[in-house]
């Protein structure tokens, strides 16, 4: 075991310390090949294509790079994807050994099928092709990239010259003087020169190097080892970091790169450190800050008026993004387009990546608008599976729900008080010794029956397993994976070991199919005894959290299935042990079920596999803004079933700031209260009573809109589009929205401005569109769109606006939990816009199998217009699946003259006349009991 730091680790985790310990995580500088790449100099442009290597395919163009200073090579490909998509990737010619890059499937969820591009021009000097309406001129000399859409550059690669690529290298021919171990190291640069001079301590004269020679001295630290804190680093393959710069000219908004606790827009980062993107386990973090967190999704979305783009790096290990808006420089398009016409300044985000380790492999997302450019990411990474419709109701969670009285009496209390809930959680505390998949025979002896009787009243419950192994020769899931030789492994071929929860530790390798399949196994009822089906899974600690390694996770040259370093493969681990999860749980069930499991860590593409949450947040109004940015963020990079702690994990939130949590929390996809170990109780009846009521107001809120919430879900599944949206998603021409990020849309037909500050009397909200009309859901009091409303505020609720032109269905009757209104009648809710129209739609399956995918829904689109509501399927030959519930009311805001009488036309029912009554002060007319069966087809008019 190395350099056990058990006893700073507990102290640290016990004391509650008020902020990050920054000393714990490596900044740019303590990271040698962020340092070095990131000193890379602008305008390097070491490299040029060699065109006697050019090889045109029809979908792709491959070409060397040659670098002019060390002559090494690199082969380059550019290839057309369909759906408007480009993928450049660069990799050593012969590297010494291969270089990292995830198997088909892991991120990717297949091979990306390829595009014609059409060959434009190739000269001594330049190569144009064409994919739809993009062009894309590879430059020779220096080498660059442009990207010119509609007669502007949209991207450039390389403009800045930084391409970097490090070459693995024998060890024996690197310079002697670079190879002392690290931390005996002469002190670089200035600062330790003067020291030294000042002691009086430079004895033995050497000959003084130059500024240049120690600049060099300084990039070479670290190669071969590097030691941070305790840790040492051994680096067998020495530096192998790649980096590449990317422009986006016209553009001065970008967004992406979760996780880090920082706004919506992504930030220069001119004066602090990169975006850094390696999944940690990052203990009361900071907010405002690039540092890293639990997950981390590559993908960064550049927007303007005009355009969307995206750009994924597709790269597994440690990564660093550096920001900056400048000012383009129009001479360096001149050649290309016509775009230094006019005086006017271009704006311009410059963004260089760079990795550890692995090869250059980007899709560039050529959009043009935000949903093609969602599309193409889902095409290549998946989109969120279609949840069972508790993962987007109410969850209870804290660290821990003692025992199984104490399960009956949360469960019971949510019943007393009219709250519904769908699932209760119990954190670590429930296992024998935080060994996974077993009970604490004492708190838990009956865990069936428990279960049961949960799943009695339609709610499942879920159970945390973590991925460190209690290393206990009598515990059968550490006992089966040594044998089979299954844990991660030491760089010496022994088992990894660290320290977690269970103490000694051993860590799964899931990057190995067959461990993956071990664990997937490890959730069939009888191998976790004690399980049911109704019992779902929470993935913890898999960035992984490792408490005694380096910055709290696994040492990076720990090896893994096929050879790989940890280094190579960081980023992915804790999105295996997602998926290993979802497979045992879909194999549980013969592949029937759909499967939840909530993940802490994740990576691109985790979406598949389930949600995740924002970790440990705190109890402060701070921590309540910020989820709105980082929720946000992950719904534009796919994961859209995300949710932060409701509450706040640390800390105990004072009544206001509880209720206001939950009342935002209830327009966030995934919706789940959660807490701290050492914080008191926080069930929402121990809240004074007014506050007790807001709170069951904005939970039976969530429950009467989840036909709206899980209709989005279903329509997210093919389009890969995000649910809980920045405004721009849906106004991109709309500058006045590019920078909000402390309201949101939930879909499109609603909007959301959560309060998150103490004691407000009102807000001020921004409905955007012009040409739009907004209505208060309470009150359906109209509002026009493009400007900014003040909205008084009181405890009671959060001002929610539906827009004009939509209509929304909802569920008025509110169970105890959400299967139980399966059979409840719907209520649809009409917002007209200007012209008096609006639309909708309603997707209605078993809410838990997989039967949908053979047919068994319902789909219907509702269209108002000239006075006509119609209900129409939208899969009309195949539903294989019934309902019982019909349409209990309809209400419509907008409507300006009352109507004489209401008609209701259907292919099953004899018309009739409809009761309604009409409010002219609110404009609001309300249709009783149309009773139609809501799968059937009907038109209702209004005369
Ligand atoms: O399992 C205990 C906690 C859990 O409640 C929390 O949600 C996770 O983010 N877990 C972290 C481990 C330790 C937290 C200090």
């Amino acid at each position: 075991m190395r350099g056990l730091c058990w006893v700073t680790t507990a102290a640290l985790l016990s004391n509650f310390v008020l902020a990050v310990d920054r000393s714990n995580f490596k900044t740019c500088d303590q990271s040698s090949f962020c340092r070095r790449q990131r000193a890379t100099p602008e305008g390097r442009n070491v490299y040029v294509v060699v065109m006697s290597s050019l090889h045109v395919e029809p979908s792709s163009l491959s070409m060397q790079l040659l670098n002019l200073d060390t002559k090494e090579r690199l082969q380059m490909e550019l290839s057309g994807l369909r759906g408007n998509m480009v993928r450049l990737k660069i990799n050593e010619v012969n590297p010494l050994s291969k270089r990292y890059e995830p198997p088909i499937g892991d991120v990717l969820v297949k091979e990306p099928e390829k595009d014609n591009l059409h060959m434009m021009l190739s000269s001594s000097s330049s190569v144009s092709v064409a994919l739809g309406d993009t062009t894309v001129v590879v430059n020779a000399n220096p080498f660059r990239i442009d990207f010119i859409m509609d007669k502007e550059p949209v991207m450039s690669v390389n403009a800045k010259g930084l391409l970097n690529i490090e070459h693995l290298r024998e060890k024996s021919h690197f310079r002697v003087n670079k190879e002392e171990p690290a931390g005996e190291e002469e002190p670089a640069g200035e600062e330790g020169a003067d020291k030294e001079e000042e002691n009086g301590e430079k004895e033995q004269k050497e000959p003084e190097k130059t500024e240049e020679e120690k600049a060099t001295d300084d990039q070479d630290r670290d190669l071969w080892e590097e030691t941070f804190k305790t840790h040492t680093d051994s680096k067998p393959k020495g530096p192998s970091s790649v980096g590449l710069d990317v422009s986006f000219p016209g553009f001065e908004h970008v967004y992406g790169l979760p996780e880090h606790a920082d706004s919506l827009l992504l930030k220069s980062t001119k004066s602090t450190d990169p975006y850094r993107l390696y999944n940690l386990d990052v203990f009361e973090y900071e907010l405002n800050s690039p540092m890293a967190l639990y997950g981390s999704v590559p993908v960064l979305i550049a927007h303007s008026e005009k355009r969307t783009l995206g750009m994924f790096w597709m790269n597994v290990a440690e990564t660093w993004i550096d920001i900056r808006s400048v000012i383009a420089d129009k001479t360096m398009f001149s050649k290309l387009v016509d775009f230094v016409k006019g005086d006017s300044d271009i704006p311009q985000i410059d963004t260089h990546w760079f990795s550890e380790s692995g090869i250059i492999d980007v899709m560039f997302l050529l959009g043009p608008k935000p949903n093609n450019v969602f599309q193409q990411y889902a095409k290549l990474t998946g989109t969120t599976a279609l949840p069972p419709l508790f993962a987007i109701a109410y969850h209870q969670s804290r660290w821990n729900y003692n025992d199984e009285e104490d399960v009956a009496s949360v469960v019971a209390g949510y019943d007393e008080h009219d709250i519904p809930l769908d699932v209760l959680w119990l954190d670590i505390e429930h296992t024998d010794g935080k060994r996974y998949f077993t009970w604490d025979a004492h708190k838990f002896p009956n865990s069936v029956d428990m279960i049961n009787k949960v799943a009695a009243k339609g709610r499942k419950m879920v159970t945390i397993i973590d991925p460190h192994i209690k290393k206990d020769d009598n515990y059968f899931v550490h006992k089966e994976a040594t044998e089979k030789g299954h844990y991660v492994k030491n760089k010496d071929g022994s088992d990894y070991e660290g320290w977690c929860w269970p103490g000694s530790s051993g860590w799964l390798d899931f990057l190995n199919p067959e461990v993956r399949q071990f664990w997937a196994n490890k959730l069939q009822p009888d191998e976790y005894v004690g399980s049911t089906l109704d019992l779902y899974t929470w993935n913890d600690m898999n960035e992984p959290s490792v408490f005694n390694g380096p910055e709290i996770t696994m040492h990076k040259d720990a090896v893994h299935f096929g050879g790989w370093e940890h280094r190579d493969v960081h980023n992915m681990y804790g999105t295996y042990l997602h998926r290993s999860t979802f497979e045992g749980q879909l194999q549980r069930s013969d592949n029937q079920k759909r499967p939840f499991v909530l993940s802490r860590a994740f990576f691109a593409g985790s979406q598949r596999y389930g949600a995740v949450w924002t970790g440990d947040n705190t109890g402060e109004w701070t921590h309540l803004k910020i989820a709105l940015p980082m929720l946000m963020t992950l719904n534009l990079v796919g994961i859209t079933l995300s949710g932060a702690d409701v509450g706040g994990f640390f800390k105990n939130p004072e009544p206001e700031l509880l209720t206001r949590w939950y009342q935002a929390a209830a327009y966030q996809p995934f919706f789940r209260a959660h807490a701290h170990l050492d914080t008191r109780r926080r069930e929402p009846w121990l809240l004074p009573a007014e506050h007790l009521r807001a709170v069951r107001e904005a939970v039976r809120t969530r429950y009467s809109l989840l036909p709206y919430w899980y209709t989005l879900f279903y329509n997210a599944e093919s389009t890969g589009s995000p649910i809980m949206k920045p405004l721009w998603v849906d106004f991109p021409a709309e500058k006045d929205t590019f920078a909000i990020e402390d309201e949101h849309l939930v879909g499109s037909a609603l909007l959301v401005h959560p309060v998150t500050d103490a004691g407000v009397a009102g807000v001020n909200v921004y409905l955007p569109g012009t040409d739009q009309v907004w209505y208060s859901v309470d009150t359906y009091e109209k509002f026009t769109g493009g400007r900014q409303h003040y909205i008084a505020v009181n405890l009671e609720k959060i001002p929610v606006f539906q827009r004009g032109g939509f209509i929304i269905p909802r569920k008025m009757r509110i169970r105890r939990a959400a299967i139980l209104a399966k059979n409840d009648p719907y209520t649809l809710v009409v917002t007209l816009d200007r012209k008096g129209r609006a639309r909708g739609d309603l997707y209605i399956d078993d809410y838990q199998t997989f039967d949908y995918r053979q047919g068994a829904y319902i789909h219907k689109e509702f269209i108002l217009e000239d006075s006509q509501l119609t209900s129409k399927s939208l899969n009309p030959s195949q539903s294989g699946f019934v309902t019982k519930s019909w349409l209990e009311r309809v209400i419509v805001a907008g409507v300006t003259t009352k109507p004489t009488s209401i008609k209701l036309t259907g292919n099953s029912v004899q018309p009739q006349q409809l009761d309604f009554t009409f409010d002219p002060s609110k404009q609001l007319l309300t249709i009783r009991k149309p009773g139609i069966n809501i799968a059937e087809d009907f038109v209702i008019s209004f005369q």
